[in-house]
């Protein structure tokens, strides 16, 4: 098979020349690539995206496992490099049976770190299946060939995880970083319902999707859950999850640290705002909290400050919140779904009106039934308030702004054209790879 080794070009500049392993072969920064460029039909199966930071010692371990287990089948390696060590120079030697391609990012180019370069590995994969794997073989690659039968199989993200049975993190280093995994797992699932219940492991950096789940989406990950970034905003609708050990590191040191934990609760919120059909039933909490702000508001500015009677005031501010919570809901958790037709803000504003009566009305049976089942009076005023509560938020999905009223795509779409191919596929081009929502041309 032919072997490609590509580089940024324009990125040598103070490194020594990454040089091609194949007999003959000179510094590729001095000789063009003798290879015939790939066909658009010669793309390989599947591409591996390995991002590599200071793995010197774990790269040729890495390249020989993923290239026994991968055996017979046509792919790439696409590493995604911002070493200050030898680990370019050793990806050039690499004698793997797939295509190697090497991204080499100058410390220009390295903002973001390790999604932004699995991102950019993902843009400049050229597979029909993706996988992405870490360098230090906590990964084992040998898992590689289920993740891709499941994805040939019909699964359009396929993870493996730690959280299955026959799955293990035992690996991971220390009880801090088991207890950060596990919490941030379960807040991810917990914000992002709608796209994760099913994802046992959402942190996970091993996995494999069809190249369709991320054509044409924007992805802007911050810190080190790529997957949960492909889960929120990918299009797609069948999860494989394939069960595996996390090991420890064979060589080298972890890159985490706290700073990942600072990053992890950016992405969290960077996703919870832009991501229009995730986290809907929190968004409908926050504009509920702000509702109490608004009522109690309007009922003293009326009664203390105006001097109306108590119950008009009460009224005011029951009406303002009411009004003040569709306006929200409108713009904020249900934003994608609004009717944007003629006189469609004033019908929702009527059928809101009447979602909001029947959660006072279940609020109310509620509140009667725990007091007639022998409930003490602030129990029961908080079952009122959790019965209203839920009748509220089904009847706003289902009756107020109900899914068929659609009128947006289902995801966000950035730049859906892929940059123009380069004459030489195997040298990537600086647009390939610039980050998701930086492009000039988006
Ligand atoms: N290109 C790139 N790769 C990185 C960066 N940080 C970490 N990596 C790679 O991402 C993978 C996981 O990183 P690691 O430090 O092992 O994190 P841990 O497994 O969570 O402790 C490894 O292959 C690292 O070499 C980065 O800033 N840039
Ligand atoms: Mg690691």
């Amino acid at each position: 098979m032919i072997r490609k080794l590509g580089r940024r070009l324009p990125w040598s500049a103070g490194r020594p020349p990454v040089r091609d392993a194949r007999p003959g072969a000179g510094a590729l920064a001095a000789a063009p690539q003798t290879d015939a460029p790939a066909a658009a039909g010669d793309a390989p199966l599947l591409s591996v995206v390995v991002p590599t930071f200071n793995e010197q010692h774990n790269v040729p371990t890495l390249i020989a496992r993923v290239d026994a287990a991968l055996a017979g089948i046509d792919f790439e390696l696409v590493f995604v490099d911002d070493s200050t060590d030898e680990t370019p120079e050793i990806i050039a030697r690499s004698t793997a049976a797939g295509d190697v391609r090497l991204i080499h990012r100058p410390p220009s180019e390295r903002e973001g770190g390790l999604t932004t370069a699995i991102v950019c590995g993902l843009r400049a994969a050229r597979g029909t299946y993706i996988a992405a794997i870490d360098a230090d073989l906590q990964h084992p690659p040998e898992k590689l060939r289920d993740l891709l039968l499941a994805a040939q199989s019909g699964a359009d993200i396929v993870v493996a995880s730690r959280y299955l049975r026959d799955g293990s993190a035992a690996g991971l280093p220390g009880v801090s970083r088991h207890i950060v995994s596990a919490g941030s797992k379960w807040l991810s699932r917990l914000l992002f319902y709608e796209r994760l219940r099913h994802a046992s492991d959402p942190g996970s950096g091993f996995f494999l999707l069809r190249r369709s789940v991320i054509e044409g989406v924007e992805l802007r990950p911050v810190g080190y859950k790529m997957l949960t970034e492909v889960l929120v905003r990918g299009r797609w609708s069948r999860l494989a999850e394939i069960p595996y050990r996390f090991e420890p590191r064979l060589a080298g040191r972890s890159k985490a640290g706290w700073w990942q934990g600072i990053q992890y609760l950016h992405h969290t919120y960077r996703m919870f705002v832009e991501v229009r059909e995730v986290a809907r039933l929190w968004k409908f909490l926050a504009v509920g909290a702000s509702g109490v702000g608004v009522n109690l508001g309007l009922l003293w500015l009326t009664t203390s400050v105006l001097g109306v009677a108590a119950h008009p005031g009460w009224a005011v501010g029951v009406e303002g919140s009411i009004l003040s919570n569709f306006w929200w809901n409108r713009t904020f958790t249900w934003r994608d779904r609004r009717d944007s037709r003629r006189f469609g803000m004033v019908r929702e504003a009527v059928r809101y009106h009447i979602a909001s009566v029947i959660g006072v009305l279940a609020n109310f049976v509620a509140f009667s039934a725990a007091i007639r089942l022998g409930s003490a009076t602030m129990p029961a005023g908080i079952a009122g308030i959790a019965a209203g509560f839920l009748a509220n938020y089904i009847g706003a999905a289902r009756f107020v702004f109900p899914a068929s009223a659609g009128v947006r795509p289902h995801v966000a779409i950035a730049s859906a054209e892929r940059p123009a191919a380069n004459d030489d596929p195997a040298v990537l081009t600086v647009k390939e790879c610039a980050p998701d929502g930086a492009r000039s041309d988006a």
